[in-house]
């Protein structure tokens, strides 16, 4: 048995949260542990559908999302979840719905140039142009984490070796 967790994976748009917590989840899985992803496809779409990119919508995406893992965590899964989650105070809120070893925050620290470089859904050539508003890292802001638990620069490591180390802090934490 494994015990249960969210895996709060923050960072830009396009910084790799949602291929890495996918990759994340099927390692968990290969080693039989029960895990579920949230991201946008699943959550964006379908739950908070009526919530836009402003700020006070920013802030009850995260807080749903945040009630969401809380009740897949209380189920006994590991929960990563993959937003951008742009702001410390909403982070922090979350936090605190969880025991703090229940709670593991990624920072995937991928320089904002890299990203739009990547621009793999050309969002950031959009938001450049004005065409998106409250663009986090162009028109709206994104305050990196002070203390994660895991830092990953995701243009330097391969996403074997992000999923390596995070499974190493798991089994270090004997969560696994
Ligand atoms: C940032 C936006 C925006 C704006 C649409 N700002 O790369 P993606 O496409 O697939 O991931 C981004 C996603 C961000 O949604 P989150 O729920 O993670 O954001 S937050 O935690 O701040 O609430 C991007 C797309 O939605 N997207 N408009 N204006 N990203």
């Amino acid at each position: 048995g494994h015990k249960s967790c969210v895996l709060w994976f923050t960072g830009y748009s396009g910084a790799g949260k949602s291929t890495l917590a996918n990759a994340v989840d099927e390692a968990l899985y290969k080693q039989r542990c029960r895990s579920y992803v949230l991201d946008g496809d699943n959550i964006r779409h379908g739950l908070n559908s009526d919530l836009s990119f402003r700020v006070e919508d920013r802030k009850e995406n995260i807080r749903r999302i945040g009630e969401v893992a809380k009740l897949l965590v209380d189920s006994g899964q590991i929960v990563s979840s993959a937003f951008i989650s742009p702001f410390r105070d909403d982070r922090q809120i979350v936090r605190e719905m969880f025991k703090p070893e229940e709670f593991i925050e990624i920072f995937l620290n991928c320089p904002i140039q890299v990203c739009e470089d990547r621009d793999p859904k050309g969002l950031y050539k959009k938001a450049r142009k004005g065409a998106i508003s409250d663009f986090t890292g162009i028109s709206s802001p994104y305050e990196i984490p002070h203390n994660p638990e895991i830092i990953i620069e995701t243009n330097n490591l391969t996403i074997e070796q992000s999923v390596n180390k995070i499974v190493s802090f798991l089994n270090g934490k004997k969560i696994l």
